[in-house]
């Protein structure tokens, strides 16, 4: 046993880098980095919601016999942990030598993949700029809709000028502190605000804002930096920023940018079944995942929110390989059985196999199943594959997580090996809007029965906001002990500024053009006027259901490329960026609908 030690500390102390190629095996519990926002996990959360489990045997919901679902998932606990011990201890029986001439050998051929995969970047080919239809629309005819949307404007003046001003060329706002935000999503790449508004700026026709955010680009904009970033965040928000800015102005520096990252990103995918790392070092190539993620898995929303923007890198550069990685990652997916026709949150990329079977349509699961519609939209209705795997997960979503509350809501509770926890997060809130997008595409005779699953998730998510004080919805709401969509728990009362809720009312608006989503939207406004914005900028909240503000001191930076941007959708008219022509990312950044592959995915009929 000591000699054991001996070793492990021997392998930590003494190798360069090994401490980072070693933690995602052997330190689950390592403090050292924050998940990711969205991904509110962590040691302690997990041991709260495995007891949350227990106490929740034999509910309302919980499909098959919950005392054999409960073992199921210990034992596949105790297998995961079991594999991990397996592979540390086969790690730390070799000499150090060995230990040490492994890194060397990994980190020599990850040097060669990253010199083979930059010729990529310097052959750049030319392309021709297609002219985006609808970047910018028309003023509404109705006076109180123009002026209300003029109202959308100024926020977005008051959020940039207050960044400009105070946090320039930093990753986000602190408008009660007036200096810049960092957070370790990023790593020392910067701007994350400049990327993230630069679209939104375009279609508010801020012309000269716009122009001071592309050369701030042009000039600082570096991604050659020694950082660990979140391979999903930065794929989101900078990528799809990049590519978005690129599509709407032509601009060749957001290609060249684009495409520079992409390169940067795709050492994450040198794992044993492609399935790429969640935290990536884009100096050394280096990879690993989230400390407290299930048996060290990669997670659901974030590898399986590459899809749309790794295709528009292949067709942007005219290399085949960001689609290879993501379609990979499909074909690892298709390969799998699935529990109940659920997707599980974890995935190990060293085995290729189911980490723990937690299910969720928000954090950890949320924009897999977005990206699954959206590919198909965005291939031009050709991706057949992708169109069975969305229709085929929803199906299973319905049976399995949507329930409807004694007073009528309808909520999209969270899925721990067949028991259900009767809480929806904000982030599950974007799924009214999915529904409704995919409806026109669904199975023979269910288009309405989407529709109106869309409306029911926005009414829920629209009570989750007016049974605050603030008028704005808390981080997660739940179905149970007599409350019905509110936060009962302390940790669960703050609102970020996110996109959710709008999000969803956006695309019902469009569908449906049922009033009642402007007047809902304009509720959001007015509730982000009294309570969020602040002299300098627009900030979170501690708790919604406050009569006074307790401040988060952050303007997120997908204030500016979501929230906003889907708000001023909301009141104008629908040829601003139409929905047939568009794709929204994740993040609401822009990327249209790529109509040369046809005929290219089929339908896989494993
Ligand atoms: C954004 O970064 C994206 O919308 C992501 O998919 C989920 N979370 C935040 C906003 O809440």
């Amino acid at each position: 046993f000591s000699a054991f030690i001996t070793l492990c500390f021997g392998a930590i102390f003494f190798l360069p880098d090994s401490s980072k190629l070693l933690s995602g095996v052997l330190f689950h519990s390592s403090p050292a980095l924050q998940p990711a926002a969205d991904h509110k996990s962590g040691p302690g959360a997990r041991a709260e919601d495995a007891a949350d489990g227990r106490a929740r045997r034999g509910e309302e919901g919980a499909p098959g016999d919950p005392a054999a679902a409960l073992e199921d998932n210990l034992a596949r606990i105790r297998e995961n942990h079991e594999r991990a011990l397996r592979e540390a201890k086969e790690t730390l029986q070799k000499l150090p030598e060995e230990i040490q001439r492994d890194i060397l050998l990994e980190k020599e051929k990850v040097a060669q993949d990253q010199l083979r995969d930059k010729a990529v970047f310097r052959r750049l080919p030319p392309v021709d700029f297609v002219p985006p239809i609808g970047a910018v629309g028309r003023e509404p005819a109705d006076a109180a809709i123009r002026e209300k949307r003029a109202k959308i404007k100024e926020m977005m003046k008051h959020a940039w000028n207050n960044y400009k001003r105070y946090a320039w060329g930093l990753n986000e706002l602190k408008p009660i502190s007036k200096e810049g935000h960092s957070s370790s999503l990023f790593g020392s790449i910067k701007g994350a605000t400049i990327v993230d508004a630069l679209d939104t700026l375009f279609i508010m026709e801020m012309k000269d804002e716009f122009e001071e955010a592309k050369s701030w680009v042009e000039e600082n904009l570096d991604f050659n930096v020694n950082a660990e970033v979140s391979v999903f965040e930065v794929n989101i928000r900078f990528v799809g920023g990049l590519l978005s800015a690129y599509y709407l102005s032509g601009e060749e520096i957001f290609r060249k940018k684009a495409v520079e990252l992409g390169v940067k990103l795709l050492p994450a995918f040198h794992t044993p079944s492609g399935i790429p790392w969640a935290l990536l070092n884009i100096k050394s190539g280096i990879g690993r995942n989230w400390p407290w993620a299930s048996g060290g898995s990669s997670i659901l929303a974030e590898f399986g929110t590459l899809h749309l923007e790794f295709l528009h890198l292949s067709h942007l550069s005219g290399n085949p390989i960001f689609a290879e990685k993501v379609m990979n990652i499909r074909t690892v997916l298709n390969n799998l059985e699935k529990p109940q026709g659920l997707y599980p949150n974890y995935l190990n990329p060293s085995s290729g196999q189911w980490g723990q079977y937690h299910v969720s349509v928000g954090g950890l699961g949320d924009s897999f199943y977005e990206y699954l519609l959206k590919a198909w939209l965005m291939s031009d209705k050709t991706d057949l594959e992708a169109k069975k795997m969305y229709f085929d997960a929803v199906q299973a979503i319905e049976t399995h997580l949507i329930r409807k509350s004694s007073r009528g809501l309808t909520y999209i509770a969270e899925w721990k090996g067949g028991l259900l926890e009767h809480k929806m997060g904000h982030l599950t809130c974007f799924a009214g809007g999915m529904f409704a997008l995919g409806a026109d595409d669904a199975p023979t005779g269910l288009t309405q029965h989407y529709l109106q699953l869309g409306a029911e998730i926005a009414r829920t998510c629209y009570e989750s906001y007016n049974r605050t004080f603030m008028k704005l919805g808390p981080e997660a709401f739940r179905f149970d002990g007599g409350v019905e969509a509110i936060a009962t728990r302390q940790n669960e009362k703050y609102y970020i500024l996110r996109p959710e809720v709008v999000e969803t009312y956006m695309y019902m608006w469009r569908l449906t053009h049922d009033p009642k989503y402007r007047k809902w939207a304009w509720e959001a406004v007015e509730a982000l006027e009294n309570h969020c914005r602040v002299n300098g900028g627009y900030s979170g909240l501690r708790d919604v259901y406050l009569r006074h503000e307790s401040y988060d001191d952050v303007q997120q930076s997908f204030f500016l490329a979501e929230t906003l941007k889907y708000l001023y959708l909301i009141f104008s008219d629908d040829d601003l960026l139409p929905l047939e022509h568009w794709i929204f990312n994740t993040e609401a950044h822009l990327l249209p609908v790529l109509s040369t592959n046809k005929k290219e995915v089929e339908v896989n009929e494993k």
